[in-house]
């Protein structure tokens, strides 16, 4: 075994029971892939190993109660048995280990797979497939409810634990994540498409940082997610993959195509667009199907211009009713009056209608790789907000309810570049936005 964050207390854990599956690997017909058969033999082996002296499981719940000091560890093991460590090699880069440094925190005794999580994933997949008969309901509500109302008596054990202070929001997010599904499932019975309001709040749930300071991640967060889509399922998504861009209307089609490398294809504008009437972003392209009142678009962009440009561009154009009347969110790598805003274009030359002070907001788009981004529009507040790589805090928000419905679309005030992984969400024209 190779690991630098192993200590006495850990190494059978990190060690067993996965080798025995390695094995049975190695002595087995390569038609040999029942992984949930693999599970079920796992299982079975767990006490036998136990009976040799391992402590891959004893460990566990000592660590637990060393860390909860006073407290009985039930609420803090509610917690960890649905947590994992963060993978590869996040952890060193996290913050600065030595071999000094004690393994001693929750993400030390958080084993390397969460069995109940991965039990829940198949609870959430066979409710799906059938919601009304599911024998299985029963059972993933009620592990729903419990992670729920799990931060109310976990908290002071967080609280008064300099070791596990770090784990709050982590509770709170899990708390967040199980009320979510919840929710979700009562959309599903009802058979009512769930508010956006919904998505929006899961979304950053979904998509936490990639250096959490606590090392962990809510393996309970995938199984949420397929509840929460299919309460409220996408409006449409592209991965490109197909190879066609059907379904987007370019304003220059010559100038637009889908693209692959490295065995990924992706929606490619491959030269800058033709200044208009007004100024205002010169390419875009448009999903012309879906006449949205308020939506989340979520997906991948990178800039192809040299990086030496500080104006170098790539924008999310929504509300679009003709050329003349539209928003656009404008990534860019410099921030100023007209670069890295969210723009309006009402019949005129655009104006930055953000909040944030011009020159003061963050430009991420300083580099030649792609980028995760989302952007968000609620009508009826008139908040929008666009986040790029951290989908967890806006970058740029505006307030303004001049245009209320219109198309979504990619594009690039004067540059080029690519996109990727579009995902829709949103209420047609007419519906409402909760
Ligand atoms: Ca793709
Ligand atoms: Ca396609
Ligand atoms: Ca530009």
């Amino acid at each position: 075994m190779w690991g630098e964050f192993v200590v006495p207390e850990t190494i059978d854990s990190r060690i067993w029971p996965k080798t025995a599956a390695i094995a049975a690997r190695s002595w087995s017909p390569p038609g040999t892939d029942d992984g949930e058969d693999m599970y079920r033999r796992l299982e079975e082996l767990n006490p036998k190993l136990d009976v040799l002296g391992l402590k891959h499981r004893f460990n566990y719940p000592a660590m637990l109660q060393r860390l909860a000091g006073e407290h009985p560890i039930d609420a803090l093991k509610t917690l960890a048995d649905i947590l994992e460590p963060v993978k590869y090699y996040t952890r060193p880069g996290t913050r600065a280990y030595t071999q000094m440094t004690p393994l001693n925190r929750l993400v030390d005794a958080a084993r390397p797979e969460s069995r109940q999580a991965r039990k829940f994933r198949d609870l959430v997949d066979r409710y799906l497939e059938a919601p009304d008969s599911s024998g299985d309901r029963n059972t993933m509500l009620e592990w729903l409810k419990k992670w729920r109302d799990n931060h109310a008596p976990l908290k002071p054990v967080l609280e008064e634990s300099s070791l596990l202070n770090e784990i709050i929001p982590l509770s709170e997010d899990a708390a967040a994540l199980a009320g979510a599904g919840l929710q979700a499932v009562e959309y599903i019975e009802k058979r009512q498409q769930a508010p956006l309001s919904l998505v929006d709040k899961v979304h950053p749930l979904l998509n936490p940082p990639r250096r959490p300071e606590h090392e962990l991640l809510i393996m309970i967060a995938p199984g949420i997610e397929k509840l929460v889509e299919r309460a409220c399922p996408p409006l449409t998504t592209d991965d490109f993959e197909d190879g066609d861009s059907e379904g987007w209307e370019p304003n220059i089609p010559e100038n637009w195509q889908v693209g692959g490398e490295g065995g990924n294809r992706f929606y490619h504008l491959k030269a800058p667009g033709i200044p208009g009437e007004v100024s205002a972003p010169a390419s875009c392209s448009l999903l012309k199907e879906f006449d949205v009142s308020g939506f989340v678009l979520t997906g991948r962009l990178r800039c192809a211009a040299p990086l030496d440009n500080p104006h170098r561009d790539m924008v999310i154009v929504f509300n679009f009713q003709d050329p003349t009347h539209f928003y656009y969110v404008h990534f860019s790598a410099s921030s100023d009056e007209r670069h890295n805003i969210i723009g309006l274009v009402n019949g005129t030359d655009r104006v930055k209608i953000n909040s944030e002070e011009a020159g003061k907001t963050e430009a991420r788009l300083t580099d030649k790789r792609f980028h995760d981004f989302k952007v968000s529009c609620n009508p009826e507040t008139g908040e929008i907000e666009a986040y790029l790589d951290d989908l967890n805090t806006p970058i740029l928000t505006a307030r303004d309810k001049t245009l209320s419905h219109g198309w979504v679309g990619v594009g690039s005030y004067d540059d080029t570049g690519s996109f990727d992984d579009i995902m829709l969400l949103g209420k047609r024209m007419n519906e409402r936005f909760e």
